[in-house]
């Protein structure tokens, strides 16, 4: 591998890139109905899933970004059934056992270490590029995701392989998951924004939250968790060496989560100096907006090559209500920027199209004056049962060319993989799952098959508990 100093890393004429890392959805995807606050999850609950289908779709929006022009990376879903969990809990026997102990006794148990929900990346972490830290380092922490019993299971292994795949001290910088407690809940990138005028330059990073966590009398939800809170994200700006005047911290409208927004990735989306979001998401979106404008104008004082404004792009109730954006997931969308083109690019769940608010919205949006010039669709049905749109789908990673070239290259797809982890999927997922399915010891016996065969794709040697 080249080495580069680190000032040719920090240069900002090195080329750069957002690559956006997409969950490979997994062998088990099933509706468990485990998620309280998240519309979708709680109304499939316990319906047939298609797993096949599932990972065929997000292997197709994959291949659709790489035929964009992007780079396109990947992240492997997890070891499940997983028996650790249970085993902490105090099952015992061989893993046909556990399965039967469970599933008699606590199906409730069973589906929460069933769940593919590895597959929404913008939930593994929360990154930090190396234009923004003091070390000048891409910074990664795991998230805990510790609001949902299914989801808390995830951070160890997620920590794991983004070690794997951004396996170089000179560049990337790791970190475990917060501590697992109510006070630090943490769901990762989902609440996470970043303005830059290019992905290589130093930017803005915008932490959002839904409460906080030791403070009295503060704005709170009547109905649904809020899941990320201040304090979590405070922690994380230390963690990822953030100067004070390169971060804002803004507070999600707990209304907006009552409505079923869990993620502010529900009800806003960024890219580069634009901000597409719903004009309700924030508490305070005023006192937000004035402090991202000056604190994104004081980035680069002074350089007549950066744009120092920055774009919002809001959506009025009157356009589109509540209840319509968090049915139609229009936020949880990729804003991108394609090469050789001006404007952006709006990917957007199917579903968006098919809500009428919506899809006359977005009509207009594309008569006005804005940065978004284009919406294209994309079909993630099976993903979107579960509240997870094509945002959910993907944890964007902005990288430089030489912390591209010091990435695991296994895990940036090209044809040949593509090809490979279709053919993987056609020969291993089921058809369908249906709740009762869990209780089948060889359903198990088989995703550790299809696992097992993924690590040798991967060359990862013995990566899961179970090969262990
Ligand atoms: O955490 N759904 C996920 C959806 C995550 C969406 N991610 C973002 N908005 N970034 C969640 O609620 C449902 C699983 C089930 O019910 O089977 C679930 O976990």
């Amino acid at each position: 591998m080249t080495m580069h100093s680190s000032k040719e890393q920090n240069s900002s004429k090195q080329n750069s890139y957002e690559v956006n890392f997409d969950g490979l959805i997994g062998p088990s995807h099933n509706y468990g109905g485990l998620s309280h606050g998240n519309v979708a999850s709680k109304s499939n609950a316990l319906k047939i899933s298609q797993p096949r289908k599932a990972a065929l779709q997000g292997l197709e929006k994959m291949q659709a970004n790489r035929s964009f022009g992007l780079q396109q990376g990947i992240l492997l879903p997890q070891q499940r059934p997983h028996l650790p969990t249970l085993r902490k809990l105090g099952f015992s026997g061989s893993d046909k056992s556990i399965i039967q102990q469970v599933s008699n006794s606590a199906p409730e148990l069973l589906a929460s270490c069933y769940s593919a929900s590895s597959m929404w990346t913008a939930n593994a972490c929360t990154v930090s590029p190396s234009a923004d830290s003091a070390d000048h380092k891409v910074h990664f922490t795991a998230a805990n995701l510790s609001s949902m019993f299914h989801r808390s299971i995830e951070h160890q292994c997620t920590a794991k392989l983004l070690r794997v795949i951004f396996d170089n001290d000179e560049y990337f910088s790791h970190h475990d998951a917060l501590p697992m407690s109510s006070q630090f809940g943490d769901e990762g990138a989902a609440n996470h924004s970043r303005f830059t005028n290019s992905y290589g330059e130093q930017g803005l990073q915008l932490f959002v939250f839904g409460r906080y966590a030791f403070r009295q009398n503060s704005v709170a939800t009547a109905k649904f968790p809020s899941r990320q809170t201040y304090e979590a994200s405070l922690a994380i700006s230390r963690l990822h060496k953030l100067d004070e005047s390169q971060v804002v911290f803004a507070q999600q409208n707990p209304k907006i989560i009552d409505a079923g927004a869990f993620h502010n990735d529900v009800v806003s989306v960024s890219n580069l100096n634009t901000f597409f979001m719903h004009e309700e998401a924030f508490v305070d979106k005023a006192a937000m907006q004035a402090e991202l404008r000056q604190k994104f104008a004081a980035l680069a004082p002074g350089n007549p090559e950066l744009n120092s404004e920055l774009n919002f792009v809001e959506v009025p109730t009157d356009m589109v209500s509540l209840e319509s954006a968090v049915k139609s997931y229009l936020f949880n969308s990729q804003l991108l920027q394609l090469p050789n083109q001006d404007g952006m690019t709006l990917v957007l769940p199917e579903e968006s199209r098919e809500n009428a608010e919506v899809s006359a919205y977005l009509e207009w949006l594309q008569t006005q004056s804005t940065p978004i010039k284009e919406v294209k669709f994309v079909d993630v049905r099976q993903s979107m049962q579960n509240g997870g749109g094509p945002a959910c789908l993907r944890l964007r990673v902005a990288l430089t060319q030489a912390e591209l070239d010091a990435t695991n290259s296994n895990f940036i797809l090209n044809d040949d993989r593509l090809s490979k982890l279709n053919q993987w999927v056609e020969r291993h997922y089921r058809e369908e799952i249906t709740p009762s399915d869990l209780a089948d010891p060889a359903l198990a016996e088989e995703n550790f098959v299809a696992l097992d065969e993924l690590t040798q794709l991967f060359e990862l040697g013995s990566f899961y508990e179970f090969q262990q």
